[in-house]
């Protein structure tokens, strides 16, 4: 090995500082951090998140489930910002113990429902509507397979490829090597089912596709990492034809805007509210308004 070889003492210790990029995140310990109330808006459902992959899986469902006519998936829509610590006020710990966006307060039954996770947060809005994920049988066992294989396979997308590839202080090879195989084995897995399926689970467009296609299907767009050309994108023709088919469909586009606070101006849309929020809250909108004479 080089010279930048480490040998591990026998208790690890914390050292302000040692978490890189997220340093001011970062932490070995749970809890909240400071006491912090959330808003609460008018809609059952409140979602409390930002437009990471994570958050956009979410949002993407909400707006889908709107566009296909369920009017009770009606959602207010707040920003969590992760670098300010946001996620490690009181009341937002009280609805997600693990400090990670996104999180769900559901507010329409008899007593406020705590939903974590964003895999769990698809289940529970798609059964709650009966919509983007079969009843039973084999055809719903597919989608949870694939559902469950995201969460289980992104961590090493992003938090081992997209850390040492984009975050990390240095490029260290051996880090990097070992992720860019995994993540062109992961990138492969879904080429090769695609290949046989329209939609990853099937026929049908499901709560797995929304999930995969947030973090996949972003990343074959060039929009994870700035790692296309690294990972030679193109070469997976099958994903890259269904990651297009899916980013044109309209709830898609709208659900990336929700909660962004980064990008172009116009395709950021801190807070959603209700429907007309994407023509007249987006932050070049926003601005605009401030600026504006008196
Ligand atoms: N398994 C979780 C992961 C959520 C997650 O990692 N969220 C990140 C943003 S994508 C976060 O909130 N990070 C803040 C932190 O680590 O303090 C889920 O799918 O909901």
């Amino acid at each position: 090995m080089t010279e930048t070889t480490y040998t591990p003492p026998k208790v690890w210790v914390w050292e302000q500082g040692n978490g890189g990029e997220f340093a001011s995140i970062n932490r070995p310990i749970a809890g909240a951090t400071h006491d912090k109330e959330l808003p609460i808006g008018k809609h059952p459902l409140q979602l409390y998140s930002l437009a990471t992959p994570n958050g956009v899986k979410v949002t993407v469902l909400l707006e889908e489930l709107l566009a296909a006519g369920h009017t009770g998936a009606e959602y207010d829509a707040w920003l969590i910002k992760i670098g300010d610590g946001d996620q490690f006020g009181s009341d937002f710990v009280e609805i997600n113990p693990n400090s990670k966006i996104p999180a769900l307060m559901d507010r329409s039954g008899d007593a406020p429902v705590p939903v974590f996770e964003s895999g769990s947060i698809l289940v529970h809005l798609a059964e709650k509507f009966g919509a983007f994920l079969p009843k039973a049988g084999a055809e719903r066992t597919q989608v949870m397979n694939w559902l469950f294989w995201q969460m289980g396979s992104a961590p090493y997308l992003g938090g081992g490829f997209g850390h040492f590839y984009a975050y990390a202080p240095e490029k260290w090879q051996y880090p990097i090597d070992r992720f860019a195989m995994e993540t062109k084995r992961q990138l492969d897995v879904l080429d090769q089912q695609l290949a046989k399926t329209t939609y990853i689970a099937g026929d049908s467009y499901s709560i797995a596709d929304m999930a995969i296609w947030s973090w996949y299907g972003q990343l074959v767009l060039g929009r994870l990492y700035g790692a296309a050309e690294f990972l030679d994108v193109e070469s997976y023709t099958n994903l890259l034809r269904w990651a297009k088919r899916i980013d044109a469909r309209p709830a898609v586009q709208r659900g990336r805007m929700v909660n962004r606070a980064f990008g172009d101006l116009e395709t950021q849309l801190w807070e959603r509210h209700s429907a007309e929020d994407f023509a007249t809250q987006t932050q070049d909108k926003l601005d605009a308004k401030d600026s504006a004479p008196d």
